[in-house]
């Protein structure tokens, strides 16, 4: 797949899509998220990708938010139009079939940690700075943040960012949740492509369920989430995955899935 602003790459069954605009430290603009949204609409119909990594280009930044030079003159039609199409190209992240991982490598502001938040989990390098900024500039988060930082952080630690836009590091992120492992940046897209490739040597469709009880289940009150669950626990019982699952374990060798 060719973009303009994103780098589309695989690794046997991983796909890296990394945000391409270093010189504005990777900012959000409406090419940049409509080029997203066409990315992941791809990665969704292509069985052959079992994970995806989103990383930003260079050093410094993973995504320094929405792009401020793009919003400054919007109209209010504008903004909402804006905030509507990176909240879809960010559900169809958090909606894709396959895990996403966010390679964190240097500023998730703003859009950036609003990016960061859709995937499935973070792991940062430590170097990596989170922050919600938005009250700084005179607006509040419009990709989703103001509902998946409570999600993932509580409600007074998202209240706290929210309301003072004060950007955090790297420690402080793994001590709210807010990412599960901090790496040296030397070594981050490894250790993102090691955990990929754990993802990928599992059953693909049984990770594709897991996903979706996941991610469907926190819509849902209790009863219903576990009853999904048990729809979904049942219907593995049709693919041939387990079939070679239970059978490679009792006789004591390694499984070998189709995604069948
Ligand atoms: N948008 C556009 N350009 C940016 C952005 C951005 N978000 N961030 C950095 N840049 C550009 C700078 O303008 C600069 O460009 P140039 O070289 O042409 O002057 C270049 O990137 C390098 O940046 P700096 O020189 O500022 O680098 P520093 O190392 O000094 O600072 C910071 C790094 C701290 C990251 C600083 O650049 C910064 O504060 N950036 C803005 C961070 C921010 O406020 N982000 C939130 C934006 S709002 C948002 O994301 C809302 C999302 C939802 C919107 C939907 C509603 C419509």
């Amino acid at each position: 797949m060719d973009f303009q602003h994103l780098i589309y790459e695989t690794a046997g069954s991983i796909a890296i899509v990394t945000i391409n605009r270093p010189k504005a430290l990777n900012a959000l603009n409406r090419a940049l998220l409509l080029e997203l949204d066409q990315a992941f609409a791809a990665i969704a119909d292509n069985r052959s990708i079992a994970a995806v990594i989103v990383t930003g280009a260079g050093e410094k930044s993973f995504v320094a938010g929405a792009d401020i030079a793009e919003m400054s003159a919007f109209d209010l039609a504008e903004a909402r139009a804006f905030s509507r199409l990176g909240q879809r190209a960010f559900q169809r992240i958090e909606e894709l079939p396959q895990p996403v991982i966010a390679a964190v490598n240097g500023f998730a502001l703003g859009g950036g940690c609003e990016l960061a938040m859709a995937c499935d989990f973070r792991i940062a390098s430590v170097n990596a700075r989170f922050g919600q900024p938005e009250v700084t500039l005179g607006v509040i988060p419009g990709f989703g943040g103001t509902q998946r930082l409570p999600r993932l952080v509580g409600q007074g630690m998202a209240a706290q960012l929210l309301y003072t836009g004060d950007m955090i590091g790297s420690d402080e992120a793994l001590r709210i949740g807010l990412v599960n492992k901090v790496v040296p940046a030397e070594s981050l897209i490894e250790e993102a492509k090691a955990i990929a490739g754990r993802i990928a040597g599992r059953g693909p469709l049984a990770v594709i369920a897991a996903k979706a009880a996941l991610r469907e289940g926190s819509n849902l009150d209790l009863n219903r989430a576990i009853a999904y669950e048990a729809e979904l626990f049942a219907s593995g019982f049709a693919t041939a995955d387990q079939k070679e699952g239970m059978a490679a374990f009792l006789q004591k060798r390694k499984a070998e899935f189709k995604g069948e």
